[in-house]
């Protein structure tokens, strides 16, 4: 069996999500359009005949301002660390520039392989994909450079045989079954703070954070024609600014009201149950530098 670590990095934005979960085929990790959505690393498992890979997301590589982002940033040193090779994911639509810079300064000091992957090559000309490997192949020692599309699955699989390639030989470290370690309160509050995300803009992408307060189980009423068993989430969505709520809350509710929506039923098709969903809203002034609250999201 060959088993080990597959860290994904890159710039924010670059589509790591988005190629954690078509790697695994299921969604384990959130997506959105705004940089800076993924804030831990998140672990995806695929068991296959030839052995186990356990990929792992990563926050986006970007020069930390808050503690929150050297939270995110000390996820991505720990990954760099103990990975068995890297996945640098660019998204090849962008002109190289400074941030591209400062991804490839943080990895000059690594010894772990490393394969580029060129993403969304669905979106753009063949001729600026070529342009860009000339750009990055002697930046650093890259074993692979692999042109990809982590959204419609495109050389997906010559990415993962390619990575079989850097697996130590080993036993098995999850069930065969285990597509993920994260705990459903996680999942549960990252699928709602995805649902924000979606309909947010400027500051609040970053300023909003999300907490499962509790997950009950809830009678059914003897009436109900409803066979599924019933729970009651509560969550709190923290805001940095009393001036966010109103943008959250929408028009007499109706932004809450369908995150509150397209979350619930996610969350039912996972559970198979049916589920009340309590958000609230709580403002925390610089919750992005306190401690205790980030281990507390984190924690979850
Ligand atoms: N056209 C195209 N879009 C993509 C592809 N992969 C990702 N995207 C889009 O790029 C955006 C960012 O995707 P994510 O997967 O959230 O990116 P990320 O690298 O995880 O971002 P952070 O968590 O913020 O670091 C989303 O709008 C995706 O739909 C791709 O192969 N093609
Ligand atoms: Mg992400």
């Amino acid at each position: 069996m060959k088993v080990g670590y597959v860290a994904l990095i890159g710039r924010p934005n670059a589509g790591k999500s988005t190629l954690i979960n078509t790697l695994v085929g299921e969604k384990v990790a959130i997506i959105s359009d705004k940089p800076q959505t993924t804030r831990t690393s998140i672990l995806g498992i695929k068991t296959t005949d030839r052995g186990q890979i356990i990929f792992v997301d990563n926050p986006g590589i970007h020069k930390p301002l808050h503690q929150l982002n050297r939270r995110m940033m000390n996820f991505v040193y720990s990954s760099l660390e103990t990975a068995n090779v890297l996945c640098l994911i660019v998204d090849a639509g962008l002109k190289y520039g400074h941030g591209d810079e400062f991804v490839i300064e943080t990895l000059e000091k690594v010894s772990t392989p490393i394969i580029l992957c060129l993403n969304k090559v669905d979106a753009i000309k063949k001729e600026k994909v070529l342009l860009l490997i000339d750009r990055y192949k002697d930046l650093l020692p890259f074993k692979e450079i692999i042109p990809i599309s982590a959204l419609r699955g495109t050389q997906v699989d010559v990415l993962e045989d390619k990575i079989y390639a850097y697996m130590p030989e080993a036993e098995k470290l999850y069930d065969d079954d285990d597509l993920t370690v994260q705990s459903d309160r996680f999942l549960f509050s990252e699928i709602i703070r995805e649902k924000i995300l979606a309909r947010v803009r400027e500051e609040l992408p970053f300023t909003t954070a999300v907490y499962i307060e509790s997950i009950e189980d809830r009678e059914r009423s003897p009436e109900s024609t409803d066979m599924r068993p019933r729970k009651y989430i509560r969550a709190t969505i923290y805001l940095e600014k009393d001036g966010h709520r109103k943008i959250i809350l929408g028009k007499q509710g109706s932004n809450i009201r369908d995150i509150g929506s397209e979350a619930r039923r996610e969350i039912e098709a996972i559970l198979e149950a049916r589920i009340f969903l309590d958000l609230k809203v709580k403002v925390k002034e610089r919750w992005r530098d306190s401690d205790g609250i980030l281990s507390m999201i984190e924690g979850q």
